[in-house]
Parts: C-alpha cells; sequence; structure tokens
C-alpha cells in the first residue's frame, strides 16, 4: 500500500471525499491537483485571512505608507510585526513599520458605524506623522456593516492632498492571503504605480513578490546591484509608496513569489509593455540559473560578463561552507509546508545541500503555481472571483515600451522562462507526496509515515512536529534568523539546518505526563 493510501484509509468517508483531490503522489508531468477551495469548516488550518494578504503581505512591506486597520484592535494586534518584512528608513524616505495604526473599533462603532472613527484616525495620523500615503485595510465587521471607507479615502485625498486608498480586504473575502494579494495588486496598479517620474538608468528592473523577510531582499539587492542593475523598485519588500510610483519605466520585472504578484506582472505588461521573468533566488544553483536568465533577457555581452564575474567572486566565498554543510546534511529529508512559494524555492536550496524532500505542499497556492501557468486556461471556477475584481488594464498609449523586438522574444521565450512559471510539482521527484492545504490530522499522519528529518513550516504547526520529535524550522519567519536568500543566505541556511540536525534536543524529550508517544516510534531518542 502506498504511503497516501494509508493516510486516505485513516480518513472518514466524508473527509476522504473532499480531501482526495488535494492530495497527489508525484507520478508524471501531466497530474492535476485541487487548490484555491475554501477551507472546509471545522478544520484546523494554517491559512491566514484576506486581511492578512492585503495588509500583512503586499501592503505591509511599504514603509513610508501609514496603513490605518479599520477594525477592532485584534487584527490591528494581530499583524503587528508578526511577518518579518524589514525595512529601513532614510533622510529621504520615511519608516512606519515599527507602528500599528489601528482605528480600535468597538460595539457601539459596529451598531452606529465607524466612519466617523476612521475620518479621525486619519486625520491624526496625518498631523501626527505627516506620511507620504494613507492606507485603509478593512477588517471582517467593516464589509459587515457597510462602512464606505472608499468615499472618507477619496473625501480625505482632497483634504490633505496625499494619496488615500482604501482596500476592501475583509477577512472572510475568498480563500485566504491569496485574495488579499489580489486586491492590493489591483490598488497598487489602478492608484500608485505610472505615477512617478524616474528616469531609468541601464538595466532597469523591478524585483516582484519579494517581502524581505529576515533581509532576503536585500542580500539579492546586494548581488544584482554588484552587478549593475538598476533597481527601480521592489514589491514591496523594504519598499516605499514613491518607489513604486515609478515601477512602469524599468526594462524588466523579476518576479520571485509567483503566488502574490503574478496579477501585477501580468499587468505591467498589458499596460506599459513590461515582460516578466521567473526567477528564484533561493539555492545557489537557482541563483546563478536567475541571474544567467536575466542577463540573457537583456544580452548585452558586458552585463553578461559581469554576470560571470560576480557568479565566481560569490561562489568562491562561501565554497568552503557550502561544502561543509553539504557533508552534514547529505542524504537527509524534508517536508515543507507553507504558504505560496517557499515549498517551490526551497527544494532548490535542499537540493543544493544534498537533502531530498518527501512532501510539499502549499497553503493556498492555486492550480498554475502546482503544474505551471499553460493550465491557467482550464481553471473555470476561480473561488475568488466571486468577490473580487478582476481589473482589466488597457494599454497606455504614452508609458508603454518594450525592450524585445517581438521576434527576439519569441526566440528567448524557448529559453528563459519569460512570463511563464512552470509551478512546483514538475520538479518534484517521483514518489514524493503534494498535499494541498494540508491539515493538522494529516500533518500527524504523514509525519508518522514519512518521518523526515526536518519539516519546514510555520508558527501554528512547528510544536505538533517538535514535539514528536521531529526538527522544525519555519520558513515563514526563519525562526528570527536569516537572510536565507542568494549566496551568503544559504550558508545561513545550511548552518541553521545542521546546528538543528546535530542537535536533537527534541528527540530526547519526553513530557512528565506522556506515557504513550504523540508520533509513533519517534519519541526517547528514537528517531
Ligand atoms: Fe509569497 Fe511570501 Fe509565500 Fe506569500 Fe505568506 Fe510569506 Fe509564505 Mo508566510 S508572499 S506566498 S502570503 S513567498 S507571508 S513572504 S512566508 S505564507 S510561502
Ligand atoms: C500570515 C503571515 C504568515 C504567518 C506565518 C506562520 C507569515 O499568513 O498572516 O503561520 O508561521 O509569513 O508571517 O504567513
Amino acid at each position: 500500500m502506498s504511503t497516501l493510501d494509508k493516510v486516505l484509509d485513516d480518513y472518514s468517508a466524508k473527509v476522504f471525499k473532499n480531501r482526495k483531490a488535494h492530495l497527489i503522489e508525484i507520478k508524471d508531468d501531466t497530474q492535476e491537483i485541487t487548490a484555491n477551495a475554501r477551507t472546509i469548516p471545522g478544520i484546523m488550518t494554517n491559512r491566514g485571512c484576506c486581511y492578512a494578504g492585503c495588509k500583512g503581505v503586499v501592503l505591509g512591506p511599504l514603509k513610508d505608507v501609514a496603513i490605518i486597520t479599520h477594525g477592532p484592535i485584534g487584527c490591528g494586534f494581530y499583524s503587528w510585526g508578526t511577518r518579518r518584512h524589514k525595512g529601513k528608513g532614510d533622510e529621504n524616505t520615511q519608516n512606519f513599520l515599527e507602528y500599528c495604526f489601528s482605528t480600535d473599533m468597538q460595539e457601539s462603532d459596529i451598531v452606529f458605524g465607524g466612519e466617523k472613527k476612521l475620518r479621525q484616525a486619519i486625520k491624526e495620523v496625518v498631523e501626527i506623522f505627516n506620511p507620504k500615503s494613507v492606507m485603509i485595510c478593512s477588517t471582517c465587521p467593516v464589509g459587515l456593516i457597510g462602512d464606505d471607507i472608499h468615499a472618507v479615502a477619496a473625501e480625505s485625498e482632497k483634504l490633505y492632498g496625499i494619496k488615500v486608498l482604501a482596500f476592501s480586504c475583509e477577512g472572510y473575502k475568498g480563500v485566504s492571503q491569496s485574495a488579499g494579494h489580489h486586491i492590493a495588486n489591483n490598488g497598487l496598479i489602478k492608484n500608485v504605480i505610472g505615477t512617478g517620474n524616474y528616469v531609468p538608468k541601464k538595466y532597469a528592473i523591478n524585483i516582484l513578490g519579494e517581502y524581505n523577510i529576515g533581509g532576503d531582499g536585500w542580500e539579492i539587492s546586494r548581488v544584482l546591484k554588484k552587478i549593475g542593475y538598476d533597481i527601480v523598485s521592489v514589491m514591496t519588500g523594504d519598499g516605499s509608496f514613491e518607489e513604486l510610483r515609478n515601477a512602469h519605466v524599468a526594462d524588466l520585472n523579476v518576479v520571485q513569489c509567483h503566488r502574490s504578484i503574478n496579477y501585477i506582472g501580468e499587468m505591467l505588461k498589458t499596460k506599459y509593455g513590461t515582460s516578466w521573468i521567473k526567477v528564484n533566488f533561493i539555492g545557489v544553483k537557482s541563483t546563478i540559473k536567475s541571474l544567467r536568465n536575466m542577463a540573457k533577457f537583456f544580452g548585452d555581452p558586458e552585463l553578461i560578463q559581469r554576470t560571470e564575474e560576480v557568479i565566481v567572486e560569490e561562489i568562491e566565498d562561501i565554497k568552503d561552507d557550502m561544502d561543509y554543510y553539504k557533508e552534514k546534511l547529505m542524504g537527509r529529508t524534508a517536508a515543507l509546508f507553507v504558504g505560496g512559494s517557499r515549498s517551490h524555492h526551497y527544494q532548490k536550496l535542499l537540493k543544493d545541500l544534498g537533502m531530498s524532500v518527501v512532501l510539499a505542499g502549499y497553503e493556498f497556492a492555486h492550480r498554475d503555481d502546482y503544474e505551471g501557468r499553460e493550465v491557467l486556461p482550464s481553471i473555470k471556477i476561480d473561488a475568488d472571483s466571486k468577490n473580487i475584481e478582476e481589473l482589466k488594464v488597457e494599454k497606455d498609449e504614452k508609458k508603454f515600451k518594450v525592450y524585445l523586438s517581438e521576434e527576439q522574444y519569441e526566440e528567448l521565450k524557448k529559453e528563459i522562462p519569460l512570463d511563464y512559471y512552470e509551478g512546483m510539482m514538475r520538479e518534484m521527484d517521483k514518489g514524493s507526496i503534494v498535499v494541498d492545504d494540508l491539515n493538522h490530522y494529516e500533518t500527524e499522519e504523514f509525519l508518522k509515515l514519512l518521518k523526515p528529518d526536518i519539516f519546514f513550516s510555520g508558527i501554528k504547526d512547528k510544536f505538533v512536529a517538535q514535539k514528536g520529535g521531529i526538527l522544525s524550522r519555519q520558513l515563514h519567519s526563519y525562526d528570527y534568523s536569516g537572510p536565507y536568500a542568494g549566496f551568503k543566505g544559504a550558508v545561513n541556511f545550511a548552518k541553521d539546518i545542521a546546528m538543528g540536525i546535530y542537535t536533537p534536543a527534541w528527540n530526547y524529550t519526553i513530557a512528565p505526563w506522556k506515557t504513550e508517544p504523540t508520533l509513533e516510534g519517534t519519541v526517547g531518542g528514537e528517531a
């Protein structure tokens, strides 16, 4: 009986029916998975909400924007500093990342309406902080009582003469965080991008879907700047409203997290002619491949040569460390379960270290993130499309520009992932398991069966694994370590994993109340 059959065998008939299409054992390149479905009530899910995707993920890292959470204080508190998107201010750029602005709605506001309180909050934030822009993100009760945050935003924009934007990203909207990404992306395209007048230098790029968690974006930018790229904006890690206004002038968009930002990539192409290329700066080999693909896009021999020089320099710096850790980690196995991109990206870095992947899954990715973008036309029903605007953008005749001729584009598309993502499943080994929206029951069952040396996930499930004696590292927050991206980040990652594996503290722990193991056969130093 296969591993997957064993787990499914244990399921009750009803849950099995709902979950069957979300679980796959990799056999070939043509398998279909069910994804982006609403969570079944009663199931313990790791997903976050729409507000988390809009405010927490995409808008949150814009450091010079004062983001007001319109809702009860719990929502603002939850999103205050939880995601590790680092940002630095300087003499020209304000930085409000340490703050948490909220209207702190009370019962009376729910009954009589919260618009008055919102107006007051905007007034206070403008008077005290003088931000470049104010963005309002609403949470569940606001949508239920119908406060018109868009009218308040328009009125405040006139009153204070700065951009005030409203996002109706109530937590219940759509499937999960991914709905919030979509809402945030739509708002930024409509109101921010295209309003600046920066004159780009040679090799002008935007980095899309890089949120500078644990400083990843800084490490990537360091290498790109060393090669000679002009980074016009980063969406949105250590990003700013001011930078974002200029994003339309870049020659190329590099897309790190496909799930959260592919909408902006596509819309920038339609509106301004900018191609996007899928990159992965997690892992040494994949960083090298991404840098080479970017250089190929620009096709300039000088840039191609400089790219190779930088690769040699960077490899020289990390080679001994990587060899050392590879020897220590060779042959170890891993399971990964994160939001929508990292479960794929980190497989490459694990491979660099000689490790293999037995299970991977996404919390809320869509079928294209699993199977590749060619499946997009066959996704008939998008569970988010009912209440999230499908923005149609048009060519901006004045600002539209293309870097490659049509022929060059078609030729290059055969070689590099231009406007394309191949998805996670094709790159996984036969026999490995893919699980969409893995729940806590399945986590325990799969850990028992597969016994990976390490389980990469998040705060909500890491302790389930650890209490069962299996090492866990958070791939969302990096357990307060990092950066893990690029060349130097790969060494940080390898060091953290080796430290964990060679210090199997959790494996020696037996809870005092315990006479029976939680995860069969993995307690008491037996894993
Ligand atoms: Fe993209 Fe992200 Fe991810 Fe994501 Fe997230 Fe995140 Fe994530 Mo947590 S944008 S999909 S919504 S790579 S916050 S930085 S770690 S779940 S895998
Ligand atoms: C979110 C943010 C999160 C949560 C991390 C976790 C992040 O979904 O609201 O569950 O450990 O990366 O901080 O994904």
